[in-house]
């Protein structure tokens, strides 16, 4: 039988990576942040006692709850990720005693970057804030820790299509048509396994369409992947990583007895030219 129906092979977008060992430079942040590097993976870039003292503090969390949104998992914080505005900034608020528990009284390494980014964003009379609305603000980051048990920890997805899905009344729409940079803190890894997989392709909204994920970009299917050349991170506690979270990616399946990975993660991006917006 003939069909009409063409499938087409998904476009190679070009990745540039990063990769190296130390503290982070804020000029490489806004490196990615511009699209100049699509990954960059520092380790050691924070202390393994702070990973350490930040994990005790999400085990013992009051707030930590499991995922009821179709990807398992169990987190302290808000995410948008089908979320409406309307919902989302109040959660933010509800749950920010929590997510401040995670840090305690001791200097961490997510607000320390927060800080230095938006010093040198100043500069360059650019504000970086937390995103908001009339009923709360975005809280600095919440914390994963990833329980898929296929392939995956965390099937392949890209971090946009929830930014795109954010609705009108949410001022981090405007952030979609520029990068939409994914930043993790490794507090812990597990024995095997658990590395950050990026593939070259930035799926379009058409592409979204014909793979069903159109509301959501998750999660993309291996079929769909199969021909695409990859990057894995491979990550210990106290590395960082910051990726366009417009590329595909996903966290390779993970050794499930011992140590269980665990992550602070929050997203940035421009919503203008003179204003970088920061949430979960
Ligand atoms: O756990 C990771 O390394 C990546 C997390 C991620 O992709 C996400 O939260 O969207
Ligand atoms: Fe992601």
């Amino acid at each position: 039988m003939v069909t009409d129906h063409i499938s087409k092979a998904p476009a190679i977008s070009p990745l540039a990576v990063r990769d190296r060992t130390g503290s982070v430079s804020i000029g490489e942040v806004i490196a990615v942040l511009n699209g100049e590097i699509n990954g960059l993976h520092i380790r050691q870039a924070f202390s393994t006692e702070v990973a350490e003292e930040i994990t005790a503090n999400f085990t013992h969390n009051p707030g930590l709850k499991e995922r009821r949104d179709g990807v398992p998992g169990q987190y302290v914080g808000a995410s948008h990720y089908r979320t409406s505005a309307a919902a989302y900034y109040p959660e933010s608020e509800s749950v920010r005693p929590f997510v401040e528990a995670l840090f305690g009284d001791f200097v961490d390494p997510v607000h320390g970057l927060f800080d230095a980014l938006k010093r040198e964003l100043n500069k360059h009379s650019i504000e970086l804030r937390l995103a908001r609305s009339a009923r709360g603000q975005a809280n600095i980051c919440r914390a994963f820790c990833w329980s898929g048990a296929g392939s995956f920890a965390l099937e392949p997805h890209d971090d946009v299509a929830q930014v795109l899905n954010a609705g009108n009344d949410s001022e981090i729409s405007a952030v979609a048509k520029n990068t939409v940079v994914a930043l993790n803190f490794y507090l812990r890894m597990p024995e095997e396994g658990g590395s950050l997989r990026i593939w070259s392709h930035k799926p379009t909204v058409v592409d979204r369409k014909s793979q069903g994920v159109e509301t959501t970009g998750y999660p993309y299917s291996l079929g769909y992947l199969e021909a695409i050349p990859k990057h894995d991170f491979q990550l210990k506690a106290g590395d960082i990583a910051l990726i366009d979270g417009g590329f595909i990616h996903a966290v390779t399946a993970q050794s499930t007895n011992g140590r269980r990975r665990l992550l602070l993660n929050n997203f940035l991006g421009f919503a203008r030219p003179d204003l970088v917006l920061w949430w979960t």
